[in-house]
């Protein structure tokens, strides 16, 4: 410590002040990242941002977004006052009001709606921030709401769930041991840049890697010894095909399956329908490929497997398709064993760190209860029954709705109205309601909306607990002082408790306290961790031993790992198969709409819509693209850089064409977020996932044309 201590302190020659690194997070994008910055500051102004060398999970580098923390900072679209509207929504008219003034009208009002209506009445939604949300939906259950939501109503959320119906618990990938890694729509060079050395790393130990993505990626090219590129969507019947040799070969763990799986026969019965031959006309793989992925299977393992579900979840059938890959590893005696699937108990906000905290406690321990279900509860019961919050993706109906129970006002933390497959349907929402928060750091669209915005603060501006795998946590300090009046969202649900005087002490002291409360049983105080310019690694940590729940019994209705779920059978009501059935994504009509849409991949210079107005990020690639095949652009008499138009029977949007020998004929591959070309504007709200309620981002129809400018 006295060495960083002393390079952290440097003089500029000939001057007074002193150039101070301190250090912090970013947390621009996923969670699971988050990486140390060593911000240089000198008289309360960060000069420049660099990765911090100790740090657990960055070592140094940082990915083009993270460089660019300082831009991010100060750029010229921050919030800095609260805000008022004077002119119609949407036009972005607002005067400046003091805090004391916007807490009080935001507190009466949404008293008043709950007065009116109900408390739940009020929907508290959270965009892709996560820092703050475990005293969010506390602070929404105990003003008696239970519409809180937020937007892992479409993320990650789907792959967990497919996780807790089969096993009841959270996973780790121990691919340290594993002897294969089924990368399934795994292309960390762009989502999350630490996953591809981790696995570069043991493939030089001699790890076998089987990527499977439709594209062909920096993954497919450096990382795969077996490469199978399905349609988007058809990763089920890809799954269940594989799982056809396995079974048909006897490559089965039949002991294993003996002993912790539930439901093989039936299981067994319906793989018999995916022969490699009909896996072939269904995804588009060779069945020569499906029997060599199997057989790669067999010999190579013990076998682990990526854990992001987004481009597997987001398709009508995506819980089900995430279930069949899983299922994979429980044939194969995968799961709870050394080099497969670790079962991991969940530490804080959605990750496993090996170690437990009160998240849970804390979090959930004033849920309102009574009967009645959340917003998109009754529409998406499974969801709901491992949830307990909304399905956001159902908000915008029960806005419009106009029922005595709709929802009438909405607080939120950071909404992208973009999000959502169907934005029209977002834009009508917003501007039926009687009273619309939004808390950003930037004036967006979206808060154009507002009746009232809220300045945030970035992560350098504030303090937070954060914990990371491996058995780290920490609490970070404020780099900075917040920009104008900006304010932690945190500080601002404090200000909110106090100021509704809810029946809450913790909400009421703050962040501080409450993770205080959360980490009580930790060997660790906050202010231990505080005082460490990194994270912490806890001591004494005893490392999970494989097999352990399996002998325990799994927290299931079986105990066991349930390929035939029993929640699901025993709720007939819901409509929903207990077996990892497969249904096609698509219901084509060919002759109208020739295309699949494919809207999402990760580029690694965006996250979703909010660097897409930031200078550097978006010098990298100044226009939304629509990489397509080069028979495609052939055909079509398209070049690099000229306009090309996507039109689904939602509407169209016209993007720059980027024709790319990565991607196949018939399949289009574009970007969300832009205001310009916003690809879920013409995407159907209704194609939603029934077991996750997630939207069908990743598999629409569409048709392409050539055309000579961007606007209409
Ligand atoms: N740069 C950047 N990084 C991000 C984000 C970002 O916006 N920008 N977002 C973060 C978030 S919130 C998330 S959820 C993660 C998601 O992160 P990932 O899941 O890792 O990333 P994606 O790029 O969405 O998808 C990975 C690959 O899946 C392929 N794919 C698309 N459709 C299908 C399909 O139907 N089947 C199969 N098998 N593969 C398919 C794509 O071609 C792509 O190469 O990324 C996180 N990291
Ligand atoms: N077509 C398509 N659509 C998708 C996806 C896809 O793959 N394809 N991916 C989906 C997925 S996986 C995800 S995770 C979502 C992304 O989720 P979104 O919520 O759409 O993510 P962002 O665009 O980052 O928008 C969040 C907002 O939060 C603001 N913000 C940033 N930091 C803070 C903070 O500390 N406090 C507050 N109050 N606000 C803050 C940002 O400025 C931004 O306006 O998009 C989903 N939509
Ligand atoms: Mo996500």
């Amino acid at each position: 410590m006295k060495e960083l201590d002393q390079r952290i302190r440097a003089k500029i020659p000939g001057e007074d002040t002193e150039i101070e690194i301190r250090r912090t997070l970013c947390d621009i994008c996923t969670p699971q990242m988050h990486c140390g910055l060593d911000v240089y500051v000198k008289d309360g102004i960060v000069l420049k941002v660099e990765g911090s060398p100790e740090h657990p999970v960055n070592r140094g580098f940082l990915c083009t977004k993270g460089a660019a923390n300082r831009q991010y900072l100060y750029r010229k679209d921050r919030i800095l006052t609260p805000l008022r509207r004077v002119g119609p929504r949407g036009t972005g008219n607002f005067e400046p009001i003091s805090w004391d003034e916007a807490i009080r009208t935001v507190c009466s009002r949404l008293n008043s709606a709950k007065e009116q209506f109900g408390a739940d009445s009020v929907a508290f939604f959270s965009g892709y921030g996560k820092w703050y949300r475990p005293m969010y939906r506390r602070f929404a259950h105990v003003f008696g709401s239970r519409n809180y939501g937020t937007e892992s109503s479409c993320c990650f959320t789907s792959g967990l769930m497919a996780w807790q119906v089969a096993t009841g618990m959270h996973v780790n990938a121990d691919m340290a041991h594993s002897g294969l890694f089924l990368g399934w729509g795994t292309n960390g060079y762009y989502s999350r840049y630490r996953l591809p050395d981790a696995i570069e790393q043991q493939r030089k130990r001699g790890m076998k890697v089987i990527i499977v993505d439709p594209r062909i990626t920096p993954a497919s090219l450096r990382l795969a010894d077996l490469h199978l590129r399905p349609r988007p969507g058809t990763d089920g019947a890809l799954a269940l095909s594989i799982a056809y040799v396995l079974i048909h070969s006897g490559w089965v763990d039949h002991e294993y399956i003996r002993r912790y799986v539930h439901g093989y026969g039936a299981y067994c019965s319906y793989v018999d329908r995916f022969s490699p031959e009909i896996g072939e006309k269904l995804t588009g793989v060779p069945a020569a490929r499906i029997r060599e992925a199997a057989r790669m299977i067999h010999e190579s393992g013990p076998m682990s497997i990526c854990e992001s579900s987004a481009p597997i979840g987001h398709h009508r059938n995506g819980l089900q398709n995430y279930r069949a890959i899983m299922s994979l590893l429980a044939i194969t005696g995968n799961y709870d064993r050394a080099g497969g699937q670790l079962p991991a108990s969940h530490t804080y906000m959605e990750l496993s760190c090996g170690f437990e905290t009160g998240e849970d406690e804390f979090m959930n321990g004033r849920f309102p209860g009574g009967r009645k279900a959340a917003v998109g509860g009754d529409r998406f019961p499974l969801w709901y029954e491992l949830r307990r919050e909304m399905q956001s993706n159902d908000l915008a109906n029960r806005i419009l709705d106009q029922g005595n129970d709709r929802i009438r006002a909405v607080f939120a933390l950071g909404m992208n109205l973009r999000m959502f497959a169907g934005d029209g349907r977002m834009i009508r929402a917003l501007k039926e309601l009687d009273f619309f928060v939004d808390v950003d750091l930037f004036l967006t669209d979206t808060a154009k909306y507002a009746d009232i915005v809220l300045p945030a603060c970035t992560s350098l501006e504030r303090g937070e607990f954060k914990c990371y795998p491996g058995g780290y946590a920490w609490y970070t300090k404020p780099v900075v002082s917040p920009l104008g009046q900006a304010k932690s969202d945190a500080d601002i649900l404090t200000l909110m408790a106090r100021e509704m005087n809810l029946d809450d002490d913790l909400l009421k002291q703050g962040y501080r306290e409450c993770i205080r409360h959360i980490i009580r049983d930790l060997p660790v105080t906050v202010e231990e961790l505080e005082a460490s310019p990194l994270p912490v690694a806890l001591p004494d940590l005893s490392p999970y031993r494989p097999g352990t729940m399996l002998e325990r019994g799994l927290p299931t209705l079986s105990g066991k790992f349930e390929l035939d779920s029993l929640l699901i059978s025993r709720h007939p009501e819901w409509g929903l198969d207990s077996l990892p059935t497969y249904t096609a994504p698509l219901s084509p009509d060919p002759a109208a709409w020739p295309m699949i849409l494919c809207a999402g991949a990760r580029i690694p210079n965006a996250l979703h819509s909010r660097l897409h107005d930031q200078p550097w990020e978006r010098s990298l690639r100044p226009r939304p693209q629509a990489e397509i095949s080069l028979e495609d652009a052939r055909a079509l008499g398209v070049e690099a850089g000229d306009c090309l138009e996507i039109s689904t029977p939602f509407g169209s949007i016209r993007l720059e064409a980027a024709p790319t020998q990565t991607v196949r004929q018939g399949e289009v591959y574009v970007f969300h977020g832009y205001r310009e070309a916003d690809v879920n504007r013409i995407l159907d709200p209704d194609n939603l996932d029934p077991y996750s309620g997630f939207p069908a981002f990743r598999s629409a129809y569409c048709r392409i044309r050539r055309c000579e400018a961007y606007e209409n």
